[in-house]
C-alpha cells in the first residue's frame, strides 16, 4: 500500500541546469576519492610485502623525505583543485541563468509540503499540497518555510537539498529540461513520521502547466448533498476547499483533491478506498500525523466519500 515508489536510482540522475553541474562534482569527487584509496591500498601491500635483507640498517634519517614530499605536494594541490572547483560550481548554481518565470512558495511541515502558487489577482491564488507542478525550461524559484520544525526540501534530479527552517525563508531554483514526475523528499530527520514527508515534482509543457493551472485556481464545484455537511462539521477546521466556507489551514487544502495522485505526502495512492481508510485510521496509517482518526456513522462515512469525490 506505501505509494513511495520513487526510482532507487533517483539521485543518480540530473534533468535540468540546477542539478547537472553538481552531478559532475560528485562523479569527479567519487572518482578522485576512489582513485585515492587504490593508491593508498597498493602502496601499504607494496610495503607490506617488500623484502628486506635481515642485515638492513635502520634507515637513514632523510631515507623516504623525499616521497613525503612527492605526497603532501599532490594532496595540497589535489584538495585546493577539488576546492576551487567546488566553489566554482556552487557558484555556477547559486544563481539561474535568467530571472525565474515562476515563484512558488512551499511550506515545510509535519509531516506534509503545502504549496502556494501566489498572482496579482487573488481569484486566481491557491493553495495545494505534496504536488508541485511546473513548466518545463524555465527557472522557478522556490521559497521555503517551515511552521515547525527544521526540513530539508530535495528533488535530487532537479537540485541540491535546502533546508526549511522555522521563521526564516531560505531560497532554491529549480528547472526541469523535460517533462515528467521527479521524487522530492524531505531530508532532514523531522519527527516519526519524515519517511513519510515525500512530495513529486511534476514538469509538464508550458501549455499543460497553464491548463493545470488555470484550473487549479477554480473553486471546487458545487455539490450539495449530506457528505458536504458531514464536511464542514468534522473537517473544515482544518482544511480548506475554496468556494465553500471551508476555510481551515492547519492541513492541506482539498479543493482539488481528486486532481493529487497521492495523499498524505507520498504514503498512498488516492483512490476511494484509501482515502475511506485514511479517515477512519490516519493514526494508524501514519502514527503522529496531525489528523485525528475518524469514527464516522456508515451513512455520514458514505456521504463524505462522495462528496470528496467531487473535489476535481
Ligand atoms: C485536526 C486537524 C484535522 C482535521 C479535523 C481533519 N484533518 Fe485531514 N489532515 C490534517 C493534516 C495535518 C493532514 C496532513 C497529514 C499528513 O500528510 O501528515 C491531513 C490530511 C488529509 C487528507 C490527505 C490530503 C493530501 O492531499 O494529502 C485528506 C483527504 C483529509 N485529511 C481528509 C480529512 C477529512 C475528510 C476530515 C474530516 C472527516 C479531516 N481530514 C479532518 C488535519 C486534519
Ligand atoms: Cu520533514
Amino acid at each position: 500500500m506505501l505509494a513511495m515508489n520513487a526510482p532507487l536510482d533517483y539521485f543518480l540522475h540530473a534533468d535540468g541546469s540546477a542539478s547537472k553541474p553538481v552531478l559532475t562534482l560528485d562523479w569527479v569527487f567519487a572518482s578522485i576519492v576512489v582513485a585515492v584509496c587504490i593508491i593508498v591500498g597498493v602502496l601499504l601491500v607494496m610495503a607490506l610485502f617488500r623484502q628486506r635483507a635481515p642485515e638492513t640498517v635502520l634507515p637513514r634519517e632523510d631515507d623516504g623525505l623525499s616521497w613525503i614530499v612527492v605526497g603532501t605536494t599532490l594532496s595540497v594541490f589535489a584538495l585546493l583543485g577539488m576546492t576551487v572547483y567546488m566553489l566554482a560550481t556552487l557558484e555556477q548554481i547559486s544563481k539561474p541563468s535568467r530571472a525565474p518565470a515562476l515563484t512558488i512558495n512551499v511550506t515545510a511541515r509535519q509531516w506534509w509540503w503545502q504549496v502556494e502558487y501566489g498572482a496579482d489577482d487573488p481569484a486566481k491564488r491557491f493553495s495545494t499540497a505534496n504536488e508541485i507542478h511546473i513548466p518545463t525550461g524555465e527557472p522557478i524559484l522556490i521559497v521555503l518555510n517551515s511552521t515547525d520544525v527544521i526540513h530539508t526540501f530535495w528533488v535530487p534530479r532537479l537540485a541540491g537539498k535546502t533546508q526549511a527552517i522555522p521563521g526564516l525563508t531560505n531560497r532554491q531554483w529549480i528547472e526541469a529540461d523535460q517533462p515528467g514526475i521527479y521524487w522530492g523528499q524531505c531530508t532532514e530527520y523531522c519527527g516519526v513520521q519524515h519517511a513519510h514527508m515525500a512530495f513529486k515534482v511534476v514538469a509538464e509543457t508550458p501549455q499543460d502547466f497553464d491548463a493545470w493551472r488555470e484550473a487549479q485556481a477554480k473553486p471546487a464545484a458545487l455539490a450539495e448533498g449530506g457528505g458536504r455537511s458531514v464536511f464542514m462539521s468534522q473537517c473544515s477546521g482544518c482544511h480548506a476547499i475554496r468556494g465553500t466556507t471551508a476555510a481551515g489551514a492547519y492541513g492541506p487544502d482539498l479543493t482539488h483533491l481528486q486532481s493529487r495522485q497521492l495523499i498524505a505526502a507520498g504514503l498512498m495512492t488516492n483512490t476511494q478506498d484509501h482515502l475511506s481508510d485514511w479517515i477512519s485510521r490516519p493514526q494508524e496509517l501514519k502514527s503522529g500525523a496531525r489528523m485525528p482518526n475518524f469514527d464516522l456513522p456508515a451513512g455520514d462515512k458514505a456521504a463524505l466519500l462522495s462528496y470528496l469525490q467531487t473535489l476535481r
